[in-house]
């Protein structure tokens, strides 16, 4: 180790030399192996750099000790992030004979431990630190205002370019801790910060943390905005967010809150007239998808107090059955936020919680708080009992239903749908299956196809929006009982990917607004019955042409305007070229069809993903697009331009 430390000058410098060796080679390892630290080295993990830093200035804000934070991004894509807190301590600590400066930028997982505070629950990506990104920053910079002085130092790859200095003074008063960094483009494949993802994250942030104030501002040139997220009421207004898209049935939003066994736990919930469940877990601001004991918590609570609720008042009959969990959370939306000293987090992706005393806090924090609010609000209690009677009842009839979706075995005969024209390859791993608008490009597709490998199953006009029915009625809908069928896999908790028949589902719909709608309608679908088909990635769009260009005996095409342009310069702009707009795909015959969209050597196809960053965004895009309410739909597309644009393909 040949680098010169940063501490090399203070008086135990002969004990921290070790230690700094030590810092290096850690921030080395952040180097060499950048994944490790922060999951990706795309857009994904440009953008945690951010939510890192961030997360440092939200800390100090549950601290009760900052009140607003601004990030802002700058002209050459650095960011700056400023809080008004108490600034990061630039004091020697006699015991260990350095700052929590140095400590927080140049020691992994040195977040929170120092200052005998302590009290660091806001828990980063991975549990990471500032020091993270400062090895993954060619430059950053730290200004801090505190005790009257303005504090900086500088570092570039992790290494220090100027110590901790005084460099000025500020007003008394005023405090504060400024961060600019500028991710490092030898370590990053992106290096273009995208305003709109940062802005759902950090008003999810301040969601989460009420009263704090979030600005996010976007300095570029062309690209000039900024945005304020500051929220009194907190999750409440998150789940009014949630909810702004729905029919709310009653107009509270129920908040409960408290602490047991040193979790802190906070609920809101708000049911909407839909069928679907919405509730979003959070374990020390970050979001658990895969839910966890919290999740339980709250599952258990709201089974026990409304059952309880419905039979001490007569709403359930004593020969009538429990109002199962599932008829209950019918067309809930909720946010359960717990904050835990030492989150484990478990399962595959380490997402969901562990800890058994989240799932105990916040069963008894919503049981007894659940209850004397539906003790004082009858009239709201009554309105969800009766929609989970509701619920019940629909259950039992959908259960019959859903028993015809059920594949028979061979031995009972093959039950395929008619209309599915299947392939002869036994194998799913070789098999694709084209979901076809329409019968007449239907047929052109069964002619058109590779018998041994590709099925074909046309779908008949619109198939069902599943956002506004009711789960009998959905399994009721001929069209969808015939791709459950065909798929083989079930849906719900019955889905079993091993059973899947073909490894490629592929949505081939016209290349208009009508084609758009009923690709939305079928991945809504598959998204609220078989999320995991699309987490797998069996879920494509079939991209047909837009236009063919002919000239003399040959053909061309081309899949956008752009690519027309381009084909049309290519060819040199004479009147030889005869253009062609396709309206649909029942324009093409056949070898046509097989040409441009089905022939796996030629063809264009689009796969369909989840981003996992916002699982909150993507329910919100399905309740927004396929929900009752015009005005938010308008305003989300607007807002949104880039997915309506995707959705347009
Ligand atoms: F990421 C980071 F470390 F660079 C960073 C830290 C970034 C940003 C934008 C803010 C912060 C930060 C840290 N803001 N406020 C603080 N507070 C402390 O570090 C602090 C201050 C005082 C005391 C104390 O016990 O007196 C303790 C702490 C942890």
């Amino acid at each position: 180790m040949e680098e010169k430390l940063s501490l090399e000058n203070t008086e135990v410098k002969e004990e921290y030399g070790a230690d700094n060796i030590q810092v290096l080679e850690g921030l080395e390892a952040v180097r060499k192996r950048p994944g490790m630290y922060i999951g990706s080295i795309s857009s994904r993990g440009l953008h945690h750099l951010v939510y890192e830093i961030v997360d440092n200035a939200v800390d100090e804000a549950l601290a009760g000790y900052c009140t607003e934070i601004t990030v802002q991004i700058n002209e050459d894509n650095s960011i700056t992030v400023i809080d008004n807190g108490r600034g990061i301590p630039t004091g020697i600590n006699s015991k260990t004979g350095v700052s929590a400066v140095d400590l927080v930028f140049t020691k992994l997982h040195a977040g929170g431990k120092f200052g005998g505070g302590g009290y660091k629950v806001s828990g980063g990506l991975h549990g990471v630190g500032a020091s993270v990104v400062n090895a993954l920053s060619k430059k950053l910079e730290a200004t801090i205002c505190r005790e009257g002085k303005v504090h900086h130092v500088e570092y570039s790859r992790g290494k220090v370019v100027t110590e901790v200095e005084v460099i000025g003074d500020c007003e008394e008063e005023k405090t504060g801790t400024t961060i600019t960094f500028l991710p490092d483009d030898e370590i990053f494949e992106e290096t273009v910060y995208d305003f709109g993802i940062l802005q759902k994250r950090l008003r999810e942030m301040a969601f989460l943390t009420k009263g704090l104030k979030i600005i996010l501002r976007d300095v570029r040139p062309e690209k000039e905005q900024e945005k304020t997220y500051h929220y009194e009421g907190g999750i409440k207004e998150f789940v009014r967010y949630i909810n702004k898209s729905s029919n709310a049935i009653y107009s509270d939003v129920l908040y409960f809150e408290g602490e047991k066994n040193e979790v802190f736990v906070e609920v809101a919930m708000q049911h909407n007239d839909g069928y679907n469940e919405g509730i979003y877990t959070f374990v020390n601001n970050i979001n658990t998808p895969e839910g966890g004991t919290h999740l339980e918590g709250f599952k258990r609570a709201i089974t026990r107090v409304f059952n309880d609720y419905a039979r001490k008042n007569k709403l359930l009959k004593d020969s009538e059955d429990n109002l199962s969990g599932e008829d209950i959370r019918e067309g809930l939306s909720a946010i359960v936020s717990v904050k835990v000293v030492d989150p484990q987090f478990e399962g595959q992706t380490k997402q969901k919680l562990g800890n058994s005393e989240a799932s105990t806090a916040v069963n008894s924090i919503v049981g007894e708080q659940l209850g004397i609010y539906l003790e004082q609000n009858p009239q709201v209690a009554k309105i969800i009992c009766e929609k989970s009677i509701l619920a019940q009842r629909a259950r039992d009839a959908a259960r019959k239903a859903r028993e015809l979706t059920r594949r028979k075995s061979p031995l009972e005969g093959n039950s395929l749908p008619g209309k599915l024209a299947d392939c002869t390859d036994k194998n799913p791993e070789n098999c694709e299956i084209f979901i076809v608008e329409g019968d007449s490009a239907g047929g052109s597709a069964k002619t058109a196809r590779t018998r041994k490998t590709q099925a074909i199953l046309p779908l008949r006009g619109k198939i069902l929006n599943v956002e506004k029915a009711r789960l009998d009625r959905i399994l009721g809908n001929a069209e969808i009982r015939t791709m459950i069928t065909a798929f083989g896999t079930g849906i719900h908790e019955d889905f079993d990917i091993s059973k899947l028949r073909y490894h490629k589902i592929i949505i081939m719909t016209d290349a208009d607004v009508d084609g758009a709608h009923i690709a939305t309608l079928l991945l809504t679908f598959f998204y609220r019955f078989m999320p995991d088909l699309i987490r797998g990635g069996h879920v494509y769009l079939a991209k047909p042409p837009l236009y063919q260009i002919s000239r003399g005996q040959k053909k061309y095409y081309a899949y956008s305007d752009a690519e027309l342009a381009e084909k049309l310069n290519e060819l040199g702009r004479d009147n030889q070229n005869k253009i062609q707009r396709y309206k649909g795909l029942g324009e093409m015959d056949a070898n046509q069809l097989w040409e441009t969209t089905m022939d796996p050597q030629t063809r264009v196809l689009s796969k369909v993903m989840i981003d996992e960053d916002s699982v909150q965004d993507l329910d919100l895009t399905f309740t927004t697009l396929m929900g009752d309410e015009v005005e938010p739909r308008k305003e989300f597309i607007e807002l949104n331009a880039k997915y309506a644009t995707n959705i347009d393909i």
